[in-house]
C-alpha cells in the first residue's frame, strides 16, 4: 500500500515524510520523489506478539512517497508534477497552516489541480480514439466502445467535477484502468500546524467541505526529535506537545485506505495481512499463498480480540468462539485465521 504525500510547495511534506519514516529527504530525489517505509501502528498486533512470543513478526507496512511540491502560481506544470503519484493508492495532502494560508481554499485548489490532471490524460486518449476509430481498422469496434465509455468521464472532468462519486460501468472501469485516475483515489488532509494549538474552527471548516482531516504540528515534532534525547521531553512539554502524533498519523492514513487487517499466528510467526473490506476468506488464503487458495478446504477463524480477552487458544475454543468457515466467508477486521489446505 502506497500513500503519496502531496500538495503545494512548503506545506511540510518532506518534514512529515521524515517524521513518519525516519529517513532524511534525499536532495537528489527532489524532482522524482522519494519512497520510505513505515510500520502501521496496531495495538492488537502488538498484543498478539506478546501472547505468542513468535520467532518472527511481520507487521503491516505502509509505503510513503514524498513528492515535489505543486506550484500555486504556475498551475500549468502541476498536472505533469502530479504524474508521479498515479501509483499511490491514497493521496495525503499536506497543508501548512502558517501565516497567510487558507487551508480550505488550498484543499479545494488541490482538487482542481487533480481534476485538471485527470482531464488532460482522459482528453488526450479521447482525441486519439476519435481519430483512430474513424479509420478503417480491424479494431475499430473496440476503439469505438472505448471512446463511448470515456466520453462521459471526459465530459465530467471538463465541467470541473471530480470522479470520486461517479459510478463506473464495467466498460468504463476497463477503459480508465490504465490512467490510475487521481480524483478516484482516497484522500486525507494533514494540517501541519505551526504549534500545538490546533484551531478547531479550521478543522471543522475542512470537514464540512467534505475532507477527511487530521491536524498535527509535524514540522515542530520533527524539530523536537532532532534535539539530544535528554532535551526532547523538556522542550516537548514546553511546546505543549503531548504524545507524538506519529502513530496517530500513520493510523489515520491507514484508515483512509479502508482496508482491514487479519492475522495468522503461530509460535513461528505472527503476521498481519491486509485485505479489501468485503473480500472472502478465499481471497485471504490467496493473499497468504496461492497454493493455500488452490487447496482450500476450510478455515478456522476467531476474533483476535476474543483471544486476547481470554488469554489462550485453548480457553477460546472451550468458550466455543472458534468458528469453521467455507470459502465464501467474508473476513472481518481483526479476524485470526487458520487455513486448512489440501495441498
Ligand atoms: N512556522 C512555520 N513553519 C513553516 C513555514 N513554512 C514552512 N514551515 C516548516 O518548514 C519545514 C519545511 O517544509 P518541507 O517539509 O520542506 O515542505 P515541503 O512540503 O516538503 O516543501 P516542497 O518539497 O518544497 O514542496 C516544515 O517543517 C514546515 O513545518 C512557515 O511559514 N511557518
Ligand atoms: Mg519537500
Amino acid at each position: 500500500m502506497k500513500a503519496g504525500l502531496v500538495g503545494y510547495q512548503g506545506g511540510g511534506k518532506s518534514a512529515l515524510f521524515e517524521l513518519l519514516t525516519g529517513l532524511k529527504p534525499d536532495p537528489s530525489k527532489t524532482h522524482s520523489g522519494q519512497v520510505g517505509v513505515a510500520t502501521v501502528p496496531d495495538e492488537r498486533f502488538d498484543r498478539l506478539v506478546d501472547l505468542y512470543q513468535p520467532k518472527k513478526i511481520v507487521p503491516t507496512k505502509i509505503e510513503l512517497f514524498d513528492t515535489p511540491g505543486l506550484s500555486r502560481d504556475e498551475k500549468e506544470g502541476n498536472a505533469q508534477r502530479l504524474s508521479v503519484i498515479r501509483e499511490a493508492s491514497v493521496l495525503v495532502q499536506v497543508i501548512g497552516q502558517f501565516a497567510g494560508c487558507d487551508p480550505t481554499a488550498e484543499a479545494s485548489a488541490f482538487i482542481d489541480d487533480l481534476i485538471l490532471a485527470d482531464s488532460q490524460v482522459v482528453s488526450n486518449r479521447v482525441e486519439r480514439l476519435k481519430k483512430d476509430a474513424a479509420k478503417p481498422r480491424p479494431d475499430r469496434d473496440e476503439l469505438q466502445a472505448e471512446l463511448e465509455a470515456l466520453l462521459p468521464i471526459a465530459e465530467r472532468l471538463e465541467n470541473g467535477d471530480e470522479l470520486a462519486d461517479m459510478e463506473f460501468s464495467e466498460a468504463q472501469v476497463k477503459a480508465a484502468s490504465s490512467f490510475a485516475l487521481l480524483t478516484r483515489k482516497r484522500r486525507l488532509v494533514v494540517l501541519n500546524t505551526a504549534d500545538s494549538d490546533i484551531d478547531a474552527e479550521v478543522v471543522a471548516n475542512l470537514e464540512s467541505a467534505g475532507h477527511a482531516v487530521i491536524a498535527a504540528p509535524a514540522g515542530l515534532e520533527l524539530e523536537v526529535l532532532a534535539l539530544p534525547e535528554e532535551e526532547q521531553a523538556e522542550f516537548g512539554a514546553e511546546m505543549g506537545l503531548a504524545e507524538p502524533s506519529r502513530r496517530l498519523l500513520l493510523r489515520k492514513i491507514f484508515e483512509v485506505t479502508d482496508q482491514i487487517t487479519f492475522y495468522t499466528c503461530a509460535e513461528k510467526e505472527v503476521h498481519a495481512w491486509l485485505l479489501n473490506r468485503g473480500e472472502t476468506v478465499l481471497d485471504a488464503a490467496d493473499t497468504i499463498h496461492s497454493d493455500l487458495a488452490r487447496g482450500f478446504v476450510r478455515a478456522e477463524i476467531w476474533s483476535a480480540d476474543d483471544l486476547l480477552r481470554l488469554g489462550s487458544e485453548r480457553e477460546l475454543k472451550a468458550a466455543g468462539l472458534q468458528h469453521v468457515e467455507g470459502k465464501e466467508y467474508v473476513v472481518q477486521d481483526g479476524d485470526e485465521i487458520f487455513i486448512r489446505s489440501g495441498i
